[in-house]
């Protein structure tokens, strides 16, 4: 069989024709968690401890243990997290064909909007006036919400809470369903701490992008970052999660594969 194309994609990687973008966030003991209502448990943060440091409990070597929530900082949402996606075949990170962690990325950029409003929805409407510009969105791909909010590198200013939840953009309860049947994407990725608004909690049904994506087999994405080093179309992402048996989702390293300008 030809091999052609993965020669000349890593001919393209070496020469830099096409580029490697980090779409992921550094993961610490400050990565921001997300911040539920009261009643709800809540996920601990990211913790680390060194095992060794080329010392007494291990000359030659270095490592360290870790202990983090399965969505903590920069992490990949399965369909079986949501209660609606818990009777989907291969819907844990263990289970989920591997071919659907790769697929092409469309950008759509609100940074404009949530300048205006922290707690934009993104609309089925939006969706398709972006549409207009930049083509319909392929079967199989992945939908990047660009809202400019990685930027906010206070964890403060990045959870935005006060005294009624969280402010931060995400969906509007109509945008999962339009994406999940109308255009039957693998997930949708987000520069915020979850997949849903700030005040999803107050949305009909609750959390709609979790409810709904996971009730459709969908993926999440969130705490993405360098959206603003994407093109609108033409990268290709790649999000493999961590293979953990029967895994609700997994912190990840996820990379676009971008060609130079
Ligand atoms: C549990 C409950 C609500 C939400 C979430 C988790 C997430 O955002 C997540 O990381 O999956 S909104
Ligand atoms: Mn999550």
């Amino acid at each position: 069989m030809s091999n052609a194309i993965l020669t000349n994609l890593v001919t393209a990687l070496a020469g830099k024709s096409i580029k490697v973008v980090d779409l992921t966030q550094p993961l610490h003991p400050k990565t921001p968690i997300l911040a539920l209502p009261e009643e709800f448990a809540s996920s601990p943060g990211f913790s680390i401890e060194t095992i060794s440091e080329y010392d007494d409990r291990g000359p030659a070597w270095y490592w360290n243990k870790f202990a983090c929530g399965e969505h903590t900082g920069t992490h990949f949402d399965a369909p079986i997290h949501w209660v609606t996606g818990k009777d989907h075949e291969n819907n844990a990170t263990d289970t989920i064909p591997v071919e659907r962690f790769i697929g092409p990325a469309y950008v759509i950029d609100i940074v404009a909007e949530v300048e205006k409003d922290e707690d934009f929805l993104l609309t089925p409407a939006y969706i398709e006036n972006w549409e207009k510009t930049h083509g319909k969105i392929a079967k199989d791909s992945w939908v990047l919400v660009r809202s400019g909010w990685s930027k906010r590198k206070d964890p403060k200013e990045f959870l935005n809470a006060r005294e009624d939840g969280s402010h931060s953009p995400g969906f509007h309860p109509d945008a999962p369903t339009f994406l999940a049947e109308q255009r039957d994407v693998l997930g949708i990725g987000v520069e915020t701490v979850g997949t849903d608004a700030g005040q999803a909690h107050t949305l009909d049904p609750m959390f709609p992008c979790h409810a709904l994506m996971h009730g459709a087999n969908k993926f999440g994405l969130a705490s993405l970052t360098n959206l603003d080093q994407l093109p609108p179309t033409g990268a290709v992402v790649i999000a493999p999660p961590l293979k953990i048996v029967r895994g609700s989702g997994s912190p990840l390293r996820v990379l676009a594969l971008v060609p130079s300008a």
